[in-house]
């Protein structure tokens, strides 16, 4: 962000987080071609069209992870010592993490997320749920080293990671956060991942262009964003969404299409966009069960095991640390 930029973002008293959410949308948007991050999909409305994306018929990962954690539950309990503290990264809904926590005799739960009001919300329901099991939650970017708390020093640690969250991260950075997870949770630790898979590249496509228009509303909400906190210009009906399969990367590509030539203002700067111009707002990256077990195994993990629906839809595996 240069100087001007960074003195109108001060005056309108930005806390930390939108300053930094403002330095990455001017750093993003004046790249060649221009891009946001992901990251910033997840405002409170971007989280409401990502719970309703998450239940359309199209998008599968969701429901077929569920039925991959329902189905296979005794069989992920039986590799989980008993009074392990399970560790997941990022705090989304409880879902998941709940079938866990039913099927197998874990001593403390520590769900770590930068969004400390959410977490804190997840928390009190899951104590009332469970009563018997220990809540820590961690308000920290789980994809930076943050520490556990004391509490769970002792106990065996089982990082959970579902979602296929993991394919969101470029390659370089999905290696970078397992070795991460890996320094935190430490020696003999184990992780449950879920991991969407390649498959026919129309039902990949189907998944991210959705006929009731959810997921093209998820990628422009991040426009509006931008306009209600930093006082972008954006007139988000003069984008459309774009998401295309590319084979040769294994990745879907989101991106904001610019449907003319227009400029957007934003903290003193100004952007313009040529017809058809497009703003990369997303890869999310299918795996390989081989090309998964090489990135866990470069970033020192074992695989230990892999389960999959009928199918082969979507993958959960778990990870051991390796020496
Ligand atoms: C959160 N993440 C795993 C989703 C995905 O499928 O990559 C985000 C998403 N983007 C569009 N639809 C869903």
């Amino acid at each position: 962000m240069n100087v001007h930029a960074s003195a109108l973002a001060k005056a309108q008293h930005f806390d930390e987080q939108t300053m930094a959410f403002a330095r990455d949308v001017i750093d993003d948007l004046s790249q060649r071609p221009k891009r946001l991050s992901p990251k910033y999909f997840y405002d409170a409305a971007g989280s409401e069209l990502f719970e309703q994306i998450t239940l359309l018929p199209e998008y599968y990962p969701t429901r077929t992870e569920l039925s991959i954690l329902r189905d296979r539950g005794h069989a992920i309990a039986a590799i989980i010592p008993k009074g392990a503290a399970l560790v997941e990264f990022g705090a989304g809904a409880t879902t998941k993490v709940r079938l866990l926590l039913k099927e197998c005799a874990f001593g403390a739960y520590v769900p770590v997320d930068i969004s400390g009001d959410f977490l804190k919300a997840q928390a009190d329901a899951l104590r009332k749920d469970f009563p018997d099991l220990a809540v820590y939650p961690v308000a920290a970017d789980f994809t930076a080293p943050f520490a556990l708390p004391d509490a769970v020093q002792a106990m065996p640690k089982v990082g959970f990671f579902p979602g296929s969250t993991l394919g969101n991260f470029e390659p370089h950075e999905a290696c970078t956060f397992l070795r991460s997870a890996r320094a935190i949770l430490g020696d003999g630790a184990q992780m449950i991942i879920g991991v969407d898979l390649e498959k026919d590249d129309r039902v990949l496509y189907d998944a991210y262009n959705d006929a009731a228009g959810v997921t093209a509303r998820f990628n422009l909400n991040v426009l509006a964003r931008i306009n209600r906190e930093l006082g972008g210009n954006f007139d988000v009906s003069a984008f459309t969404h774009r998401a295309i399969y590319n084979r040769e990367r294994h990745r879907i590509e989101m991106h904001l299409i610019s449907r003319k030539a227009q400029t957007v203002r934003l903290l003193g700067r100004s952007f313009s966009f040529r017809p058809g111009e497009s703003i990369h707002t997303e890869c999310s990256y299918k795996y390989s069960l081989e090309r998964f077990t090489a990135l866990a195994r470069g970033a020192g993990w074992r695989l230990r095991e892999s389960w999959m629906d009928n199918g082969g839809m979507f993958s959960v595996h778990a990870l051991v640390a390796s020496d």
